[in-house]
């Protein structure tokens, strides 16, 4: 069913991400509580990047935001570090985590908040 689809896709991404950790609760439970440092290349305007924002802070984290537009050298960058040329994309503890449809899915099936050491 399309709702498992969705839920198994992020986890996988997840599985990718942190090696599978994150999953297992037996061992989310002993992740660091330290916040992570969590980045995220933007444009303005974008409305992914404004979800991607609103996102973040109803988690209150705190996020490093690193402006592309009228930037080549961090657009680059961006392209190096994720492969992608869209914005947001955002990073927890130098891990690529996506977009802000993966930010969404990693957190609509519960991921994301162990990524963030809640
Ligand atoms: N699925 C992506 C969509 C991102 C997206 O389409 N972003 C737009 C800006 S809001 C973009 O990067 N467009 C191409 C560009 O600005 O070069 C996500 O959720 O992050």
């Amino acid at each position: 069913m399309p709702m498992a689809a969705t839920m198994s896709k992020a986890c996988a991404t997840l599985n990718f991400l942190n090696g599978g950790r994150a999953t297992d609760p037996g061992n989310a439970k002993h992740q660091s509580t330290t916040m992570p440092e969590v980045q995220i290349y933007t444009k303005t305007p974008c409305s992914y990047c404004t979800r991607a924002r609103n996102l973040l802070q109803r988690k209150g984290v705190e996020y490093t935001e690193i402006p592309v537009d009228h930037d080549p050298a961090q657009q680059q960058q961006m392209f190096e570090r994720s492969r992608r040329h869209t914005v947001p994309q955002v990073f927890i503890d130098d891990r690529h985590v996506g977009g802000y449809s993966d930010l969404a899915e990693l957190d609509s099936c519960g991921e994301l908040d162990p990524l963030l050491g809640r």
